[in-house]
């Protein structure tokens, strides 16, 4: 299966690339093609798919006071499992650092210790004049998307002012602008009279995050990016709102695009009530606070994001893998929600969740390819190499079959984390064979891949700008 059709064939990978897609049963060099290779994975009766990209994760993330649970060795591994043999994880630039900085510092937690090729893009925490000479030097570095955040105040912040000199940076050298796209200033005041007001429960955590602030930031980030010429990219799109903002700059002819997350296509902001227990508000909540926030159940979201995905107004799902064990880390919270750390750790899910899109009638098959690992090559300047099938890219390639079954949970799971958002899930499909770079990593149920296999993708410029 690929972005554009389906049929039956034989892939041949020689080394670490794919050498050849053939009609079943074909003759190579007047050879009988099983007869003459090391290995044959059988598929007969399987998709065979190009491996998923997650081009949203945070391994190791220093955050609210704690770090992401999985390291890079944790964290590719549990994607392997899941038939994610790319990401693209984000460096980290604060205030007072510099970014070159950042940049080494990430390569330095990540290098030796992937089991899949992983890439960066370029958290920019502090826009200043060092900052931005910066940012023109990145793309040699291989790095060709650097993310901006509206939300919050004195952690990640850039305030309209930086936001637009580095957007004129972006439309300058064609980095794509990532952009967490909320109103953070007014979030933190409207969160900080919650707790006042002594509602403190993690449920109030979405509600301070009001889709309005999602729509509101949306809107202007795409205003300045028209203005300056910059290319966006709003990242964990949940609010249908924002969807709409997006739609009508892509209407424009506008290089505006959207990506959302499993947990905004499934989950609501009801999980935060504790809809898994018997007491509303209770800390449990913790377990999906994530920004931006899950949304109302009843609002219409969910049904929205998929019908956008459908329709291309949102291009692509990404995870923004952020993982926070409850013991230790989201219990940090335990008294007020502003201290809960952000995150939802699915790194491992999302070709999973993402195929019962299909099973239910939602999207086809070659739109879950498309939007799982086509689409992220091309946005992310990877397509050729990944996100396809074909001779000459690495190989990369997922057997996944149909008639599988799985249950999500933290008693399973390949994930540093002592819980599941996902706890329960039924998942129709299972991935069964996973191929990186040629190595069978994932063999029924048997890991075979290691930590220093996953190489630095060195990225170009986005092939999805029009
Ligand atoms: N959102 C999260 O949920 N976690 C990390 C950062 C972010 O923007
Ligand atoms: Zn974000
Ligand atoms: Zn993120």
């Amino acid at each position: 299966v690929s972005a554009t059709g389906r049929g039956e064939a034989d892939v041949l990978i020689d080394g670490e690339t794919i050498a050849a897609v053939l009609a079943p049963g074909s003759q190579l060099l007047g050879t009988d093609l099983a007869a003459s290779v090391d290995t044959v994975v059988d598929a007969t009766g399987k998709y065979v798919i190009p491996g998923g990209i997650d081009a949203h994760t945070h391994m190791e993330l220093p955050f609210g006071g704690t770090n992401a649970s999985d390291t890079f060795e944790t964290g590719t591994r549990a994607a392997a499992w899941g038939g994610t043999t790319s990401i693209i994880d984000f460096a980290v630039q604060r205030y007072g650092e510099r970014v070159q900085d950042g940049l080494a510092a990430w390569h330095e937690k990540a290098a030796g210790n992937c089991a899949i090729d992983y890439g960066f893009h370029q958290i920019v925490g502090g826009v200043d004049d060092d900052s931005l000479a910066a940012m023109r030097g990145l793309l040699d570095e291989g790095v060709s998307s650097f993310k901006l955040f509206m939300a919050y105040p004195g952690v990640f912040y850039s305030d309209d002012a930086q936001v637009l000199k580095a957007m004129q940076v972006s439309a300058e050298t064609g980095l794509l602008t990532m952009m967490h796209a909320e109103n953070g200033p007014a979030i933190d005041v409207l969160a900080a009279q919650l707790a006042e007001a002594g509602k403190k429960a993690p449920y109030y955590h979405g509600i301070a995050r009001a889709w309005q602030m999602e729509e509101e930031a949306t809107h202007r980030a795409i205003m300045l990016a028209n203005l300056t010429g910059a290319p966006l990219y709003t990242v964990h799109v949940s609010a249908k709102q924002a969807v709409d903002q997006i739609a009508w700059a892509r209407d424009q002819g506008w290089n505006v695009f959207g990506e959302t997350c499993p947990q905004y296509l499934y989950l609501s902001l009801e999980e935060q009530l504790g809809a898994f227990s018997t007491e509303w508000g209770q800390f449990e909540g913790a377990k999906w606070v994530c920004s931006t926030p899950l949304r109302s159940r009843d609002e219409g979201h969910q049904h929205h994001m998929w019908q956008a995905l459908r329709t291309n107004d949102i291009q692509m799902v990404s995870t923004d893998h952020c993982p926070f064990c409850m013991k230790g880390q989201k219990e940090l919270g335990r008294d007020d929600f502003r201290a809960i750390p952000n995150g939802i750790g699915s790194v491992e899910h999302r070709m999973d969740l993402m195929y019962q899109g299909v099973v239910t009638g939602k999207i086809t098959l070659e739109r879950w390819v498309e939007l799982t690992s086509t689409t992220p090559a091309r946005m992310f300047g990877l397509y050729g190499r990944k996100g396809v099938i074909q001779p000459g890219a690495d190989g990369d390639v997922v057997v996944y079959d149909p008639n599988g079954h799985t249950t999500i949970s933290a008693a399973s799971h390949h994930m540093n984390m002592d819980h599941s958002a996902w706890e329960g899930f039924e998942i129709d499909g299972h991935v069964d064979t996973v191929i990186s770079r040629g190595k069978v990593v994932v063999d029924g149920g048997v890991y075979l891949g290691a930590k220093g296999d996953g190489r630095f993708l060195k990225r170009g410029l986005s092939q999805y700008l029009i």
